[in-house]
């Protein structure tokens, strides 16, 4: 399952994120290191057209897609150079596949210091910048050795080259204009800053009428113009107030939510949002028993997708039976379609659409 590591200064509101996601478990407490082991927690990823197909098929038994969590100790000033929880603390944001910064735009007189995000997004990113630079000095010197004799290494030492300057000016990598091949190249370098990354703003109660206002000056920090590059999103909400809501039934969560002008709420947002950031996608399996959502990756083909149900699906795959959800809700049975010849039998090298849903044939 793919993995979200929560990175930011102390108090910014990670924990207290965590907890409005996995529904409790994290300790959310004004110090500075509360929180000295990662929690790792499960979200569910909202999906109506999952909630669609159980209710087409009456499944007993409903699985949403769902991402991973990590709740990783606060960063400070100094973490790079082992200051706070510095280098276990930089560990954790390895294992990660993408980052969410975490910025405190609230004021709460238990929380020193003032709630600047653009001030904490630089810090933060000062010292992911400087961790991967230290990485990287360690292996650039070694690979312009090895490059020399062995053509092979030139791509891989070049990339670690264009990945310096960059980070020598303190730039994040994911902010920088190194194209998509010469990323992909630093791969094996597990670097912080060359993992996809979604800016969480942490807005105070006060100010839920004006969120848009209070993260203009963020979005603006974190438009980055280069070539081939994806825009940085930047979500505003309250997590105080979504861990609230979070606590309660879906009833009194839609309630407060609805009394607070919050519509859904930003928890589903930034779910699917962290989602769509890893190219992650979903296709459903449905019947009496279970309706489920499932992830694979954007281009992958029927057998891949198999795979992700059962290895021997992919083994002894022969052909899946495939309809788009909406099309088969509008029939409104997997049997009526079939009946009505509305599924398409597709062999090894369908690629899967988002929203399909499955069923696979297969033989071991
Ligand atoms: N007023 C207010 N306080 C918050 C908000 N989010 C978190 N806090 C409080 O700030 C403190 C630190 O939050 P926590 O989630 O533990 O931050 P962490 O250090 O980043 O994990 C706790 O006392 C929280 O209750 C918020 O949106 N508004
Ligand atoms: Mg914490």
């Amino acid at each position: 399952m793919e993995r979200f590591g929560f990175v930011g200064l102390p108090n910014a509101g990670k924990s207290s994120l965590y907890n409005a996601l996995a529904g409790g478990g994290a300790l959310a407490a004004p110090y500075a290191f509360a929180t000295k082991d990662p929690n790792v927690g499960v979200a569910r990823v909202p999906d109506q057209r999952l909630e669609a197909l159980a209710a087409m098929s009456a499944s007993k038994n409903v699985v949403p897609a769902a991402v991973q969590f990590i709740d990783i100790g606060g960063l400070v000033e100094g973490a790079s150079q082992g200051e706070g929880l510095g280098n276990r603390f930089l560990a954790n944001i390895r294992e990660a596949d993408a980052v969410v910064l975490v910025l405190r735009a609230f004021a709460d007189e238990d929380v020193p210091g003032p709630p600047d995000p653009l001030e904490h997004a630089r810090i933060l990113e000062t010292e992911l910048a400087l961790a991967d630079l230290e990485t990287v000095e360690k292996q650039l010197e070694r690979k312009r050795k090895a490059a020399r004799v062995d053509k092979s290494v030139a791509a891989e030492a070049a990339a670690l080259e264009a990945a310096h300057a960059e980070l020598a000016e303190g730039t994040p990598l994911y902010r920088s204009s190194l194209p998509e091949d010469i990323r992909t190249e630093l791969g094996p370098y597990f670097l912080l800053t060359n993992k996809p990354v979604l800016v969480v703003v942490n807005v105070g109660e006060d100010d839920i009428d004006r969120i848009d206002e209070v993260i203009a000056p963020v979005v603006d920090e974190f438009r980055v113009d280069g070539v081939d590059h994806q825009p940085i999103e930047v979500i505003g909400m309250c997590v105080q107030l979504e861990a609230e809501a979070a606590q309660l039934d879906e009833d009194g969560r839609e309630e407060l939510l609805e009394a607070l002008g919050l519509g859904e709420g930003a928890l589903d947002t930034f779910l699917r949002t962290a989602y769509h950031l890893l190219g992650l996608r979903t296709f459903f399996t449905t019947g009496e028993k279970e309706s489920r959502a499932w992830t694979y990756r954007a281009g992958w083909k029927a057998p891949q997708c198999a795979g992700v149900i059962h290895t021997d699906f992919e083994r002894g795959f022969i052909r899946a039976e495939v309809i788009h959800w909406d099309e088969l809700i509008e029939i409104g049975s997997w049997s009526k379609a079939r009946d009505v010849g509305k599924l398409r039998v597709e062999g090894k090298d369908y690629v899967v659409a988002d929203g399909d849903v499955l069923e696979i044939r297969f033989n071991v």
